[in-house]
């Protein structure tokens, strides 16, 4: 608790332009939760530094993403959003934690399995570790919700254990969080591949929607989409991935429910529906790209957002990190 009000953690990686799988996911939950609860929100560039990074376009990007935050919804005044890597604490406290954490318990990590195998050629300790270091940022603020999307539940139980384990050790320093995963939009799909998750790495450009494509690049996308051979509009998710994606989509963006959509559009064919599937999502992203872009003009505004928020994020890490090393004997610094 900080004050009256629970404290809410999340973040995402700085890598790539995001999608609108992270979008739906998690950053419009986001934009639902925020006033209820005492929000950090971070820009996680040292969990990108996992993969190899282009220097000047991870800045780029990291910069972006911050933007995209406050474009989607979230009031930088209101919400702590800051980068993590300007706060020192979660490196720090990510190594302690290390400690707390079993070789084992990460090996079974499906991220870490699907990430190694992606990228056998650069299995680094970082991307082994890495649920470790997202543990720490969840402790560090003491947070009670933690809103992601599906994917990341084996992170939340991870980081569960790890603060138990640790609880039970030292007495009560770290408030074990609750994972907050939406039933709508907890998993897009991807639009030429619909079992598989709509991600930001795919290689094929007509597989994501990006949240800064224009209007007619996603009508054109999902034109494109992969679906099936009938001409039935009906949620099927085993039978019909690539449909049941699209009305999945639809709901989330129109509020409507599935059986809504079904009869909406009982008698048109797949081509119609996916056009109004586009417009509407071209629709909802259209005042975000304005706010994104007039907030990228603005350098001085984000610039004073950042820092302020930054030295925000450091107070209340520092607490908890003094309190962690303390209880672990470390010697205390002399003042
Ligand atoms: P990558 O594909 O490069 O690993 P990503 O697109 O999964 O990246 P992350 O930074 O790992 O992006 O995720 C940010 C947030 O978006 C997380 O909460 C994650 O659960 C959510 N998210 C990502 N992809 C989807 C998706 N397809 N559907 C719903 N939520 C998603
Ligand atoms: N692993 C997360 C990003 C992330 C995160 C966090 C999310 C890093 N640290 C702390 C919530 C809380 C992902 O979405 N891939």
């Amino acid at each position: 608790m900080i004050g009256e009000k629970k404290v809410l953690y999340s973040g995402m990686q700085a890598t790539g332009t995001l999608t609108l799988g992270n979008y739906l996911g998690a950053l419009k939950n986001w934009v639902g939760l925020s006033g209820e609860y005492e929000c950090f929100y971070g820009v996680m560039d040292l969990h990108s530094l996992t993969l190899r990074q282009d220097p000047p376009a991870f800045r780029k990007n990291a910069r972006s993403l911050y933007a995209l935050y406050v474009a989607a919804g979230l009031d930088p005044e209101k919400n702590c959003i800051y980068y993590q890597s300007h706060v020192s604490a979660h490196a720090e406290l990510g190594w302690l934690l290390c400690c707390f954490t079993y070789m084992g318990e990460l090996s079974r990590m499906t991220q870490f399995k699907d990430k190694a195998a992606k990228h056998a050629d650069n299995i680094n300790a970082g991307l082994y570790t890495y649920p470790v270091l997202m543990a720490a940022d969840i402790l560090l603020y003491q947070a009670d919700l933690v809103p992601v999307g599906v994917d990341q539940k084996q992170h939340l139980e991870i980081c569960r254990d790890i603060a138990t384990r640790f609880n039970n050790i030292f007495g009560d320093v770290f408030t074990i969080p609750e994972p907050y995963i939406s039933a709508s939009g907890a998993k897009i799909m991807s639009l030429q591949e619909p079992e598989h998750k709509m991600s930001k790495s795919d290689e094929n450009p007509n597989a994501t929607i990006l949240l800064l494509d224009d209007t007619d690049t996603i009508i054109r996308k999902f034109k494109r989409a992969v679906t099936d051979s009938e001409h039935e509009i009906r949620y099927d998710q085993e039978k019909k991935p690539g449909i049941s994606n699209l009305i999945d989509i639809y709901s989330v963006v129109t509020g409507k429910s599935r059986a809504e959509i079904e009869r909406e559009f009982s008698d048109g064919g797949y081509g119609a529906f996916k056009l109004a599937v586009g417009e509407a999502v071209a629709a909802e992203l259209k005042p975000l790209q304005a706010r994104y872009q007039e907030l990228l003009a603005d350098k001085a505004y984000l610039d004073a957002r950042i820092k302020e928020n930054d030295e925000k994020a450091q107070y209340t890490a520092n607490r908890t990190l003094r309190k962690v090393q303390k209880k672990l004997g470390l010697t205390e610094r002399i003042r």
